[in-house]
């Protein structure tokens, strides 16, 4: 039977004078300037109810008809984590020896990307990310999952954000083609790996890209009408 509409009482609201909003909003500016996409990372440990936190933040994402058509592999065995890594590396060895092409190499040279991905072995957690494009209702019954990219992006970005705001570093990691994952993290078929996001405290010598720093203005990146 199909599901009916049900309102209840919005459960949560905040009322927050316009300057309390500004310094909120100013504060949270602060802090995301600080998250920076980290290539060297240290094996200290991570506890899993950070993760675990951090995913259940995610999963508050919203989503299209609120099938909520994500999945995460949480990977911590070094056995799979090697296997990971030998896996990517085949596939971006090709990628930086010449399958990206010579215009993709050059808008990858300043970010000093390249396919030696130590870092899969070395932080403590990754964590797969899977776009199901259908799902399964309490039936059983086979149901189709609408603006799956998008709703999966949304996800992926909250969990970036909450992962930033418990104190780590993450990187999203996208080896091309990636379909090696489904089998090691015995998804099916139906499900598309977006992406690998490893996650841990930096390396004390850790860097980041100069042009990595650079994010467009407020001008660049809004217009109003
Ligand atoms: N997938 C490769 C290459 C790569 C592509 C882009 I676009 C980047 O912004 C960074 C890397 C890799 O993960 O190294």
């Amino acid at each position: 039977m199909a599901k009916k509409y049900q309102p209840v009482p919005l459960p949560d609201r905040f009322d927050y004078s316009d300057e309390e909003m500004i310094a909120r909003s100013s504060a949270f500016l602060d802090h995301a300037k600080k998250r920076h996409t980290c290539r060297f990372y240290s094996d200290k440990d991570v506890p899993r109810e950070v993760i675990e936190n951090c995913l259940l933040a995610a999963g508050t994402a919203p989503s299209g008809a609120n099938h909520q058509p994500w999945h995460f592999v949480l990977v911590r065995s070094a056995a799979a984590k090697k296997i990971i890594r030998e896996a990517a590396e085949r596939e971006e060895r090709e990628f930086y020896q010449g399958k990206a092409g010579k215009a993709w190499l050059e808008v990858l040279e300043p970010l000093g990307t390249d396919w030696e991905k130590s870092f899969l072995e070395v932080a403590p957690w990754l964590i797969v990310v899977f776009a199901q494009r259908y799902g399964t209702n309490k039936a059983g019954k086979k149901i189709k999952h609408y603006y799956v990219p998008e709703s999966v992006g949304i996800a992926t970005g909250m969990l970036i954000t909450a992962l930033h705001h418990a104190g780590l570093s993450t990187l999203t990691h996208t080896p091309a083609p990636m379909n090696f994952l489904n089998k090691l993290c015995r998804r099916p078929e139906v499900e598309k790996p977006v992406m690998i996001l490893v996650i841990g405290h930096p390396a004390d010598d850790a860097t980041v890209p100069e042009e990595a720093k650079n994010k467009k203005s407020l001008k660049e990146i809004s217009t109003q009408i």
